[in-house]
């Protein structure tokens, strides 16, 4: 009975949700069903969303028959391996790989909705005569896809994949599908307690918990596999940081000495900005991180603060509360002294 009253509720729900894009999930139907070769792409330095969001497309595209391309421009990150234990995405070259994206009929870019973050996927997605379909949650669009669809309101490319399935075949979340969906979700609401985390989300996640996914196993892959070279590189990145702006700003640095004395790459600072997070008072967090062709900087923020705003000053972009930026001009020390200058114009 329980049940039964669960999943009206869930379907009330999420008829209700789709009224919202009923008619891009309408268009995205009507573009699977004339389309056979698909193309699927996510940004540069794919995460759990990104990635978990091209297999579950991918399955459910192939389940349909059609053929289905991952193309990335970055390989995949050790702790999003498991999610494609098949191979299926490929790292993208384009002597062997450019046909594919000129030829295929669609191209659907997830998690991102700007072109210039798939890199050298950039201008034959752009020269590509394909359908192209942008899903993303990010903020500002660029324009070169038909349809968009993007939800800045759901917490993960994921959330919004999952309704265009729910959308498309009642019957479609299987356990393929609902293990990389949980991962993008899991991972983008740093495990369910970012502000975006509601219980209409905890909704999708028991039924995708409901159709096979193991939240224990899932975690332990994602997040429990560190190195210990990792965990050193964290210890020295920590005893970087600083709380400047009377308590209001953190600063974590990571350096390019640090990587090769602990034989770690950029992939491995993952997550290192939730310490910035963890200090009373705190309102913006910044990890900036010196890498082999410029700097990189994250920033996470509480409450109203707009860092997407602040990252988009250093041509960035992201989430109210979680961005990031690359700067390739100034040494390290010169970009950590501007956006400490800058993140002053935001705290409250
Ligand atoms: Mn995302």
């Amino acid at each position: 009975m329980a049940k039964k009253i669960f999943k009206v509720f869930l379907r009330a729900f999420v008829s209700l949700w789709q009224d919202a894009f009923m008619t891009e999930f309408e268009t995205c139907k009507n573009i699977i069903a004339r389309s056979q070769r698909f193309v699927l792409t996510t940004h540069v330095n794919p995460d759990a969303d990104g990635l978990g969001s091209e297999l579950a497309l991918a399955r459910y595209l192939q389940r349909k028959g059609k053929d289905v391309h991952i193309l990335n421009h970055s390989s995949t990150p050790w702790n999003c391996e498991f999610l494609d234990s098949e191979q299926k995405i490929i790292q993208f070259n384009p002597e062997r790989d450019a046909a594919f994206i000129l030829n295929a009929d669609a191209i659907v870019v997830l998690d991102t909705n700007s072109p210039d973050r798939l890199e050298s996927l950039k201008p034959f997605v752009l020269q590509s005569s394909a359908t192209k379909i942008c899903i993303d949650h990010h903020l500002d669009k660029a324009e070169f896809a038909n349809p968009y669809i993007i939800d800045e309101a759901s917490a993960a490319t994921g959330e919004i994949l999952y309704r265009l399935f729910r959308f498309l075949d009642e019957k479609a979340i299987d356990k393929e599908i609902a293990v990389p969906l949980y991962a993008a979700i899991m991972t983008d609401t740093g495990s369910f307690r970012f502000p975006k985390t509601n219980s209409e989300l905890h909704k999708i996640i028991a039924h995708l918990l409901e159709a096979g996914a193991d939240p224990v196993e899932i975690y332990q892959q994602v997040y429990e596999q560190s190195s210990s070279n990792r965990v050193h590189l964290l210890g020295k990145a920590l005893s970087t940081l600083e709380v400047v702006h009377d308590g209001k700003v953190a600063c974590m640095t990571v350096t390019w000495e640090m990587f090769k004395e602990t034989k770690t790459s950029e992939e491995d600072t993952d997550n290192f900005i939730t310490h910035t997070m963890g200090i009373r008072g705190v309102q913006i967090g910044l990890l900036v991180t010196e890498l082999a062709d410029g700097v990189k900087i994250s920033l996470r923020s509480k409450g109203d603060i707009p860092v997407h705003k602040l990252a988009q000053e250093f041509g960035g972009n992201g989430h109210k509360n979680a961005a990031g930026a690359r700067v390739q001009q100034g040494t390290l020390s010169d970009v950590i002294q501007q956006v400490l200058e800058r993140s002053k114009h935001y705290i409250i």
